[in-house]
Parts: structure tokens; C-alpha cells; sequence
């Protein structure tokens, strides 16, 4: 248990204890109603060998006839808010402190609100911990040293039975003398992962006449046609290729100007199709193009176009190869009902996108173990052409470690 604590600097009071509502009652009681809270924060305290992370509450006060009035601060993010200068309510009866009532105006002046949304990050903060400890809970047989890397792992969402084996490969591999250089460690973990993220390397042709096709499909809003103006820009600015465009995304007027949008700056034909004919009409008439990127919809409006439906336009189109797409920024369960349901129309490649939003990349690397299909590329901004690179292992490996992007 955290023992509630008080320290005093600039005459301002650093309370600290559990809660919130323990702090709280530690505010009261040292400076009374009128308190004024400056500042409220969790703080992370390392526990038993440094092996537990727990929270505590911290909050900086003074009595509110001392405190100079503050401008609320301008919150960046809810959770990381720092509650500046929130009054402490007055008892009945009693006179406000200069400032107080001011201060009380602003929208931020509601203490329970206050505490409330303070409690809540808490206890979010608390049950992902506990989560993490109770994945770890059956708790592996691993030196001190090791742990550290393997709470990172789960951390970052990758399969606990999958962070195991990788550890137990370091255990073996790793001199116990080498096992403190947590860099080194790092490294031989991102060595290990590498070895379990299958890539493909990027859209190659391998014909001699004809154009190369290939189709991109996937749920909605995970950045297909980003995707495709992104590699039709590669292959046609930095490879000098003839690339030709087609969408069976009939349905909605604002997504075929999207694509035509960068057709029209490639200098490429763009094909609007409704029907399998027109799809085989218009890989026909792209016949002198070396490559035909298909963007198809995540779903029409009224959920006509079946899967199945999906399944005659790519094989009327003759398509080369079929890409998922899927956004790192779902949920393991989403990605997978994704692999699941795309199944159905068949695909070779995987893309991951919006890397940079993605909070945890482990999923990336419990997907693609569980799918047997490698990655072809992912992608890591809105920018076109910028923001997509191959699948590269090592590169995939580190960014699961949280090695930056
Ligand atoms: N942050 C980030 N955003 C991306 C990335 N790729 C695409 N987006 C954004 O995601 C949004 C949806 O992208 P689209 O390319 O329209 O997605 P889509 O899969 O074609 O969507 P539907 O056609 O509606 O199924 C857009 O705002 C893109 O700018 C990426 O790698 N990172
Ligand atoms: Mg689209």
C-alpha cells in the first residue's frame, strides 16, 4: 500500500497517496475547503524489484489565499491532463478565497467531475496493468533481466505463447554475461521476431506481354485506394512504368474522384467498372499498360456487393495477385474476422496500414503467424507517394519492440 504522503516547496503542498479520494481527503484536512489544486497526476512507482509498476495519486495545492490565480491550462489529450488551479469547494457560510470564486466559473472548477475523471484514468491505468499481469500471471520462468523484455512484448500485444518461445530462444542463445545489455538483448529479440514475420517483397512482373494485375481488397476505410495511388505513383514516377487504373467502386461518386484525382496527376487511365464484363473489357483495352492496380469498395451502401460478387470481378479481370488490406490500427479480433471473411474471395499478400497510428504492433506479428500469408507492404502516413514501404522483417520486428517508426 502507498503510504499517503505531504511535501511542502514554494509554499505549494505535494500531497500523495492511492487515490484520489484519499489525496483529496489528505488536501482537506491539511489546507482546508479552500484549498486550490494546482496540478493533479499520476505518478508510476516501481515495486517489488522493480518488477511491478503501480500508481499512485499526486496532487499539488496550496491554500487558496496564497496560490496565484492560474489560466486553466489548455488540455492536449483528456487523459493527460493536467487540472490547473481547480478550487476546492467553499464550506457553506464561509467567505471564498480571492481567486476561488473565479477560478470556480471556468469549466474545469467541478471537483467531482474532477475526481471522477481522475479516478477513472486510474483505474484504466490499474486494468491494464492487471492485464498484463494476469497474462504474465502464470508467470514465466524467466531471469530478472528477461522480464523487463517480456512485459514489453505483451505490452505491445503479441501472443503470450509467442513471447515465450522467443524468450526461451534468447535464453538460449544469449550468454547469461550478456543478458543486462538490454540494447543487445533488444536487438537478438528483434533477430528472433524477424525470423517469425514472413514478407514478400514488392509487386514485381514477372510476364513478358501483358499487364501485370493486381487487386486491393479489404473492410472499409483502411486506406485501400491510399494505397493504390501510392503504389501506381512508385511504379509510374520512380520506376517509369505504364500503369492503368480500375474501380469497382461504382457506388459512391466522392470515391471514384478520389482515384481519379491521382490518375489525372499520373498521367494514367482510370476505369470506372460495374460489371464483370466491363472489368474484362477494361484489363483489354490496358493491354499496353505493365501494370492494372484494381481498387475495389470496403462495402456498398446497401450491402449488395457480396463477397462472392467480388470474387467473379477479380477472376473476370484475370488478376495476378490479390492484396489484403487491413488497418494495424484494429483490433486483433477485427483483423481476424477480416482474414476470415475476405478468405472467401481468396488473397496472397497482406498490407498493413496506418502503421503510424497503430498503438500496438504486436498484432501485426500474431496475425501473420496465424495466416501463413506474408506481408507485401505497410504503410505509415496519409502522404502519397510517401507514406508505404515493403515488408521488411527486421524493420517490422523493431517497431513491434516499440523501436519508433
Ligand atoms: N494515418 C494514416 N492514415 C491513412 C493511411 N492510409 C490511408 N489513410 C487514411 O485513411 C482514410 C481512408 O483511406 P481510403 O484510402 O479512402 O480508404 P479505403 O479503404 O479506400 O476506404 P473505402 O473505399 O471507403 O473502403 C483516409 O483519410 C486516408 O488518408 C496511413 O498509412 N496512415
Ligand atoms: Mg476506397
Amino acid at each position: 500500500m502507498t503510504k499517503p504522503s505531504v511535501e511542502v516547496s514554494m509554499g505549494l503542498k505535494t500531497f500523495r497517496a492511492a487515490t484520489m479520494s484519499d489525496c483529496l481527503t489528505l488536501v482537506k484536512s491539511e489546507l482546508g475547503g479552500d484549498a486550490v489544486i494546482l496540478h493533479t497526476r499520476t505518478v508510476a512507482q516501481r515495486r517489488w524489484l522493480g518488477l511491478r509498476r503501480i500508481e499512485i495519486v499526486e496532487i499539488t495545492a496550496g491554500s487558496g489565499a496564497d496560490v496565484p490565480v492560474r489560466r486553466p491550462a489548455v488540455a492536449k489529450k483528456p487523459a493527460a491532463a493536467a487540472y490547473s488551479a481547480v478550487a476546492l469547494a467553499t464550506p457553506p457560510g464561509k467567505k471564498p478565497a480571492p481567486g476561488a470564486e473565479l477560478l470556480k466559473t471556468a469549466a474545469v472548477s467541478n471537483i467531482t467531475t474532477l475526481a471522477l475523471r481522475n479516478e477513472i484514468e486510474t483505474v484504466k491505468v490499474l486494468l491494464k496493468q492487471l492485464s498484463i499481469d494476469v497474462r504474465s500471471g502464470s508467470s514465466p520462468d524467466l531471469p530478472e533481466d528477461l522480464f523487463e523484455h517480456y512485459r514489453k512484448l505483451i505490452q505491445h500485444q503479441v501472443a503470450d505463447e509467442l513471447a515465450r518461445e522467443v524468450l526461451r530462444k534468447i535464453r538460449e542463445t544469449v550468454r547469461p554475461e550478456h543478458m543486462a545489455q538490454t540494447e543487445f538483448v533488444r536487438e537478438k529479440i528483434a533477430e528472433q521476431l524477424e525470423k517469425l514475420i514472413p514478407v514478400s517483397g514488392p509487386i514485381v512482373r514477372t510476364k513478358a506481354i501483358g499487364p501485370h494485375i493486381v487487386a486491393l481488397i479489404g473492410p472499409t476505410g483502411v486506406g485501400k485506394t491510399t494505397t493504390i495511388a501510392k503504389l501506381a505513383a512508385n511504379l509510374k514516377l520512380r520506376e517509369r512504368r505504364k500503369v492503368g487504373l480500375i474501380t469497382i467502386d461504382t457506388y459512391r461518386i466522392a470515391a471514384i474522384d478520389q482515384l481519379k484525382k491521382y490518375a489525372d496527376i499520373l498521367g494514367s487511365a482510370l476505369k470506372v467498372v460495374a460489371t464483370p464484363d466491363d472489368i474484362r473489357e477494361a484489363v483489354a483495352a490496358m493491354a499496353d499498360c505493365e501494370f492494372v492496380l484494381i481498387d475495389t469498395a470496403g462495402r456498398s451502401p446497401n450491402d449488395t456487393m457480396k463477397l462472392s460478387e467480388l470474387k467473379t470481378f477479380l477472376a473476370a479481370a484475370g488478376v495476378d495477385e490479390t492484396h489484403l488490406v487491413v488497418s494495424s490500427t484494429s483490433n486483433q479480433g477485427c483483423v481476424e474476422l477480416a482474414v476470415e471473411r475476405f478468405g472467401e474471395v481468396k488473397f496472397d499478400k497482406i498490407i498493413f496500414t496506418k502503421l503510424d497510428e497503430a498503438a500496438q504492433m504486436g498484432v501485426i506479428l500474431n496475425v501473420v503467424r496465424n495466416l501463413n500469408k506474408s506481408i507485401s507492404y505497410v504503410t505509415t502516413g496519409q502522404d502519397v507517394p510517401d507514406d508505404i514501404e515493403v515488408g521488411r522483417g527486421r524493420r517490422l520486428a523493431q517497431l513491434i519492440l516499440g523501436m519508433g517508426i
